[in-house]
């Protein structure tokens, strides 16, 4: 017999009894008080929340920091910029594999575009900023010529999916088909959201932001692994032959969408996921560290490292924890299938927001926002291989509005970097311009590298009277 649908009434029963049992009383009663369409919605976003995963998030409120690492935190093993003889012989051999990888469509980008850019004071996606020092060119465009390079470099389709958030799922997705995807197969680009996780104050009591909506945020880049399984993008990328992903943030100009070194090196590791770093600057620059713990290779974020242990200096004066993670990884579409989710433990992020009190009236509030970091994963993938990279080639992230890691300093990055690759090939350089570098820019669709510049740079002719974009 078909069992009866539950009345309006009974459900309103279950989701009371639920938030009663969960610390939420504050709710019980209010959604009987409200309008009919906004209960229907509040009722709804209730139904749907998975209250397993979000009891897991309250716990975090009571314990503080997720990252209890077992043991002493040490250096990992790396596989250094500066090399031996032998080393450089491994990495051509790494190389070559990475590129075999390229060329046999095994390789798709994954670049997480999600976050929410509020340091940025910035409203749409944060891919949308114009960073290109001369073409004034969006991330996502600076990214898509990647792409687009590599395609033309190894003959093979490079599947791209990003990460969007609810919040800018349809901005972005507008943004691409609005820029004709800046030439590269539409049906080759994927978008697909992150979930949410509701917001909490600090006595972990759900947020409304409307009347009948819960106050909601992105649930971090680590919910990729979810987003990725939800969307159905690990069978979009397997039934196109695709075994590893390529993942890197949206922020961050300067990273090879797909390298072929470090695929390489991954791959031979035989990790389910990797990871590259930069020697960090000073023991308080803002950006998490690649450790070996008993769990394995882990990713300590800035925030969770104590200063003491951030300072520790070893026998030749670096800092003991000098890998500084810049959030690019090579990941296996079988690991991302199996890493279990549960693994990825809530990370709080206290901030002020304004949220809808019961009566109806705005106010603002200190709320812990839950994320989960995809390094996180990282303790689960074997041998994880550490690759460092110069910093002056792959790494100036965009964070800020203003000073450091801002628009400026990566536009500044980009001009650097063009302006090491010009005299290298013997290329005249444009005078500095205001900004106080060479007006010059190189794409992703002119070379992926010094290597592939010098080699095209070979018969170019360039006028330096004026900026310059190779393109
Ligand atoms: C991140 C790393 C830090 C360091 C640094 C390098 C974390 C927690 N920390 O610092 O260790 O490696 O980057 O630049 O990652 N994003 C989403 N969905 C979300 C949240 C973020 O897609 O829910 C994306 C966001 O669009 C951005 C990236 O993830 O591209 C990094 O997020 P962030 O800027 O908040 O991370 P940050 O600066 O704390």
């Amino acid at each position: 017999m078909p069992r009866a649908r539950p009345t309006l009434r009974d459900r309103l029963e279950r989701i009371e009894s639920r938030l009663a049992e969960t610390g939420q009383r504050h709710l019980v009663g209010h959604l009987g008080a409200i309008a009919a369409a906004a209960r229907r919605r509040l009722l709804g976003e209730l139904e749907a929340l998975d209250w397993e995963e979000f009891g897991r998030a309250l716990r975090r409120i009571r314990d503080g920091a997720p990252s209890t690492f077992p043991g002493r935190l040490e250096p990992p093993e790396v596989f250094p910029l500066r090399r031996t003889p032998e080393q450089e012989a491994f990495a051509r051999r790494a190389r070559e594999a990475g590129e075999a990888l390229l060329r046999a469509g095994k390789v798709a980008c994954l670049t997480v575009a999600g976050g929410q850019a509020t340091r940025l004071r910035w409203q749409g996606p944060k891919g949308c900023l114009a960073v290109g020092p001369v073409s004034h060119a969006s991330l996502f465009e600076i990214h898509a010529d990647k792409v687009a390079g590599a395609i033309r470099r190894y003959g093979a389709p490079l599947p791209w999916y990003l990460l969007t958030s609810p919040s800018n799922h349809e901005a972005t997705e507008r943004f691409f088909r609005e820029k004709e995807f800046f030439g590269l197969p539409p049906g080759d680009v994927r978008f697909f959201p992150q979930g949410s996780v509701p917001a909490v104050d600090l006595e972990g009591r759900l947020l409304l932001a409307a009347p009948g909506a819960l106050l909601l945020s992105p649930d971090g880049h680590g919910g990729v692994f979810a987003a990725l399984r939800a969307h159905g993008i690990l069978e979009d990328a397997r039934r196109r032959g695709v075994e590893h992903f390529s993942y890197f943030q949206v922020d961050n100009p300067l990273i090879p969408a797909a390298d072929p070194l470090f695929l390489g090196l991954h791959a031979r590791r035989g990790a389910g996921m990797s990871a590259k770093f930069v020697g960090k600057r000073a023991p308080t620059e803002k950006v998490g560290v690649l450790v070996r713990s008993e769990g394995g290779i882990a990713c300590v974020e800035y925030s969770d490292l104590e200063p003491s242990l951030a300072a520790e200096r070893d026998a030749s004066g670096d800092l003991r924890l000098r890998a500084g993670n810049i959030a690019s990884h090579a990941i296996d579409v079988a690991f991302a299938a199996e890493v279990p989710l549960a693994d990825l433990l809530f990370h709080r992020a206290e901030k002020t927001v304004r949220a809808l009190g019961l009566d109806g009236a705005a106010f603002e509030v200190r709320a812990v926002k839950f994320e989960r970091f995809v390094f996180d994963a990282l303790p689960r993938a074997g041998e994880a291989a550490c690759l460092e990279v110069d910093r002056a080639e792959e790494f100036s992230p965009v964070k800020n509005a203003e000073g450091e890691n801002s628009p400026s300093t990566a536009a500044a990055a980009m001009a650097g970097r063009a302006a090491r690759w010009f005299r290298k090939a013997g290329l005249p350089l444009p005078p500095p311009g205001p900004e106080g570098y060479p007006p010059i820019e190189v794409s992703g669709r002119f070379a992926l590298d010094e290597a592939e510049f010098l080699e095209r740079a070979r018969d170019l002719r360039v006028d330096p009277s004026g900026p310059i974009f190779l393109r």
